[in-house]
């Protein structure tokens, strides 16, 4: 493209100081009228066209193939369903693949690797939005997204939903964390363990006994509800409730007491009918969910 550019950049300066040059009259206006439709429509249509199309062959080949893991990431009303190091097979796939190490509302990447988001939804049309390392990408019920993403530099990222998604739309957001690719292996590797709950745990007891089981998972205990976000390490995450309030045991208990004044609209029920210790307790037994 800089060659024909050249070329055709000198071809026009050089008509120009031509015709600055030339006697006044010397050709008729047919041969400039000649000049306009050849020069002027005809030949950069040719060009141009042939320019697109030979682009747009070139665009499969220039789309970057991932280096890294694949990470999926599905977009629930109104926080982010995270698994790490799915397969994801080439071509149109319908629904995200089952498997990976799951985790919520974060996720980490390596620095200066590839890596490949596959991204869905099981409800409405969200939109995957981390300013700092790519551009958005739509999460559609039916069909899953790809995006190759290349963060190089390490920090804590914010990402939000950029489509409008229900009441929650605007607490739904996550945190990206770029680490080493060594520290990203150690990170998931962690993720993948069970939790580690004594069966005589109060906070534990009282967690199943509300019915805590029935949406959240803790890996290594019988809580393994699919509705709401692994907990098996919630207290290694950042934030509570896709970006809502920041992790701490207060926080913890005032969701599980307030979740509809903390975030309105939220797929959860209210648990302000326990009382304050029975809160604490669970809350106390989350925090330990490192
Ligand atoms: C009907 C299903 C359901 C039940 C029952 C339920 N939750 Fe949830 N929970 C959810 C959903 C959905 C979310 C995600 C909310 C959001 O961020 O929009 C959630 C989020 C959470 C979070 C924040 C997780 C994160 O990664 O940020 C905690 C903590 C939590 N629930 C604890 C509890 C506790 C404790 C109980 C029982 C007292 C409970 N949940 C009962 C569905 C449920
Ligand atoms: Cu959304």
């Amino acid at each position: 493209m800089l060659a024909g550019a050249v070329v055709i950049w000198v071809a026009v300066i050089g008509l120009s100081v031509f015709a600055t040059k030339i006697r006044p009259g010397a050709y008729g206006e047919k041969a400039g009228l000649r000049l306009i439709v050849w020069g002027g429509c005809v030949f950069p249509v040719v060009v141009l066209t042939a320019l697109l199309v030979w682009g747009l062959q070139m665009m499969p080949v220039l789309r970057a193939e991932a280096n890294g893991p694949t990470i999926a990431v599905s977009a629930e009303r109104f926080w982010w369903r995270v698994a790490y190091d799915v397969d994801g097979e080439p071509g149109v796939a319908k629904s995200l693949p089952e498997g990976g190490v799951p985790s919520a509302n974060e996720i980490w990447l390596p620095a200066g690797l590839r890596s490949e988001f596959l991204i869905g939804s099981p409800d409405v049309i969200h939109s995957l939005w981390i300013p700092s390392i790519a551009g958005k990408m739509d999460a559609i019920p039916g069909r899953v997204n790809r995006l190759v993403v290349e963060p190089t530099k390490p920090g804590v990222y914010n990402g939000v939903c950029a489509e409008f998604c229900g009441d929650a739309h605007a607490q739904m957001a996550l945190r990206v964390v770029v680490v080493s690719p060594e520290e990203y292996e150690a990170y998931v590797a962690r993720q993948s363990q069970p939790a580690s709950v004594g069966a005589d745990d109060e906070g534990f007891r009282r967690f199943t006994e509300n019915g805590c089981d029935a949406c959240h998972t803790v890996r290594g205990t019988a809580a393994t509800g699919k509705v709401g976000p692994d907990l098996t390490h919630l207290a290694s995450r950042r934030t509570i409730a896709a970006g809502t309030l920041p992790m701490s045991p207060e926080n913890l208990a005032t969701f599980v007491g307030f979740t509809h004044r903390v975030k309105p609209g939220v797929q959860m029920p209210s648990y302000g009918m326990l009382s304050e210790d029975e809160i604490a307790a669970i809350a106390g037994w989350l925090e330990t969910l490192k």
